[in-house]
């Protein structure tokens, strides 16, 4: 039996026509992506437990763009693997998601009408709902990368995921991160952005899960720390890293975010440079991966996050004065 490497193309929901990894087994090919660890994409087809069906298909064409399609879905979480991995890579050397060369696997059509996608961790694996009335599956790029991104902290700092601010910080590297592969993908079909999921219309009025920018835009997320911050669900408490992120790659001051004209404040009223998305993503995942621990709250966040700055830039850098301006642009001090 002979398994051969191969680059099929793909038509999924959300990134036009993509090239994907695949495997011909016999003279069928499978939805195995040999290059990034063997990561596979499996049908649920409804159910919550299980591996599901590997996908697999005659011609090494998956996909038509419509989501009645079984294989849209797989086509769009296959590639979200795919250019995460490619991602933590080329960036920094990572070897997916543990850093030993093991692909994880993603299960779409999870469940009957699920409106959400998860990592989990005992089976390694990103799960996709299909959304309501099964027709909107939630296999946007930046949701797969925030939830690949969950393993990826669950293998380094493993923020504990509570209530809490160790749980802010764990989502909040989702989203970070989430922003920096879409930046980093030449994807001609979503453009961008520091939102968070607003390709899956998951608000049903086509704006987005999570804003980084201005997280209070939401009308629940936090701009910046407060003693309420402890208590709050780790989806709206990541709004003070995800804010903090954005400040330290954009900096305060006149922005134009998608296109409308922003004046971006800080906590003290005092500017922050921006450092630009690239040294601010390499901040963030050196001090989530080398400093930050299960116990991290937003006062360590804004230490780890300096000694990556040390590491990074020196210790008499403007860009180390900078992290630490912009954590009290979110109104986290020493
Ligand atoms: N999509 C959500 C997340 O990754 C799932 C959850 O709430 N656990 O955070
Ligand atoms: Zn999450
Ligand atoms: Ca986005």
């Amino acid at each position: 039996e002979f398994e051969t490497i191969h680059a099929g193309v793909g038509k999924g929901r959300f990134n036009g026509e993509v090239s994907l990894g695949s495997t011909l087994d016999g003279d069928v090919y499978e939805l195995t992506d040999a290059q990034r660890g063997g990561h596979r994409t499996y049908d649920l087809n409804g159910a919550v437990g299980g591996t599901g069906t590997l996908f697999t298909d005659a011609d090494d064409i998956w996909g038509d763009g419509d989501p009645a399609n079984r294989q849209t879905a797989a086509v769009d979480a296959a590639y979200g693997a795919q250019q995460t991995w490619d991602f933590y890579q080329d960036r920094f050397g990572r070897d997916g998601i543990a850093d030993d060369g093991v692909g994880a696997s993603s299960r779409v059509h999870y469940g009957n009408n699920v409106v959400n996608a998860y990592w989990d961790d005992d089976c390694f694996c990103m799960l996709y709902g299909d959304g309501e009335n099964n027709a909107n599956p939630l296999t946007a790029l930046d949701v797969a990368a925030h939830e690949m991104t969950h393993g990826v902290t669950s293998a380094t700092a493993d923020l504990y995921y509570y209530n809490g601010e160790s749980g802010g910080l764990n989502e909040g590297s989702s989203d970070i991160m989430a922003a920096a592969v879409e930046f980093f993908t030449d994807n001609p079909n979503d453009v961008p952005d520091y939102e968070v999921g607003e390709l899956i219309d998951i608000n049903g009025d086509g704006t987005p899960l999570r804003y980084m920018d201005q997280p209070s835009k939401d009308g629940i997320s936090q701009d910046y720390w407060s003693t309420d911050t402890e208590g709050l669900d780790p989806h709206f408490s990541s709004g003070v890293a995800n804010h903090f992120f954005y400040l330290l790659a954009e900096g305060s001051g006149q922005k134009t975010v998608n296109g409308v004209a922003y004046d971006s404040p800080t906590h003290d009223g005092e500017p922050v440079p921006g450092l630009g998305l690239h040294n601010a993503t390499n901040v963030w995942y050196r001090a989530l991966t080398t400093y930050m621990t299960s116990t991290t709250d937003y006062a360590g966040a804004r230490v780890a996050t300096l000694q990556a700055a040390a590491d990074l830039f020196g210790r008499s850098s403007e860009a180390y004065e900078a992290v630490g301006n912009t954590w009290a642009a979110v109104n986290v001090g020493p």
